[in-house]
């Protein structure tokens, strides 16, 4: 029998094949997809993110392991999603300019997914000009913006800047998330709200569009 613990393992070795069989396993033995994302695939990744912070893990394995982490919540995915409900409201999500990581992003979108709102993934690397014109386009309720890096959370201020320079910034609320983000950075560049992780992104949205 496959555990959360072998999963975790199997990211960080960067295991692809090995991750979707215990995903596989474990939600037939009964697991919560839920369980599986949090207590398996987020602790592997965790684990790469202090190994690799250490010099000890390099980027072709770090890519190997965000792959196996891929697959796995490709395999969760659409049982959390499963249950139609209605919609608790629309969110463009992405990850911004210059920013290749995209897996907390995609968490992010899940969860949203799973709770009942329309997630339009815009993808990552995407720039002020693109999201401005989607939320002109698509009319979202919220925008949820990524970043990973120090470098590319001040395309964050870009992309609200512009959404104020088109006179679209009182039509969607924005939200921020990813590691080098906090909720000073959020008041300070006029952000509606930050979150830490993908599930308070969840309440995050719904208090917001309440
Ligand atoms: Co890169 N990387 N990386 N990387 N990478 C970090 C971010 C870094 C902290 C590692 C380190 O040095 N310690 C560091 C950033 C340093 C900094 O700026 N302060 C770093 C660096 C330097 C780089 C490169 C520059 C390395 C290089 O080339 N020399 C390069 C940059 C490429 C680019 O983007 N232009 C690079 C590349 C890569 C890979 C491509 C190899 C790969 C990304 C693969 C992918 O995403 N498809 C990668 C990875 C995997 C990481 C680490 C190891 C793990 C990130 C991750 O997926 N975590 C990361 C180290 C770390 O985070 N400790 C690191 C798991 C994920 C579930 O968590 O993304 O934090 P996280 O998302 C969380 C929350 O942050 C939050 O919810 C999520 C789930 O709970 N959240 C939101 C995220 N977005 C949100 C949005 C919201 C709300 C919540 O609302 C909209």
């Amino acid at each position: 029998m496959s555990t959360y613990e072998q999963i975790a393992t199997e990211v960080l070795k960067g295991k692809k094949k090995l991750v979707a069989a215990s995903t596989q396993a474990m939600l037939d033995a009964g697991e919560a997809p839920l369980d599986i994302i949090n207590k398996g695939l987020v602790v592997g990744m965790s684990r790469v993110g202090v190994l690799f912070q250490e010099n000890k893990m390099f980027i072709p394995e770090v890519l190997m392991s965000a792959k196996a982490m891929q697959e796995g919540l490709s395999i969760v995915k659409p049982l959390l999603a499963e249950e139609k409900m209605e919609s608790n409201g629309t969110v463009l999500i992405a990850t911004v300019q210059g920013d290749l990581h995209d897996i907390g992003k995609n968490l992010v979108g899940i969860m949203l997914e799973s709770n009942g709102f329309t997630v339009i993934d815009a993808g990552k690397d995407v720039s002020p000009e693109v999201l401005v014109a989607k939320v002109r386009e698509l009319k979202p309720d919220v925008m949820g913006l990524s970043a990973m890096l120090t470098t590319t959370m001040l395309h964050m201020k870009d992309t609200i800047d512009l959404l104020t320079e088109e006179g679209l910034r009182d039509k969607v609320k924005v939200i921020i998330g990813g590691a080098p983000v906090s909720y000073d950075f959020a008041t300070e560049i006029v952000a509606d709200g930050f979150s830490p992780d993908a599930l308070s992104a969840v309440g995050l949205c719904k208090r917001l569009l309440a």
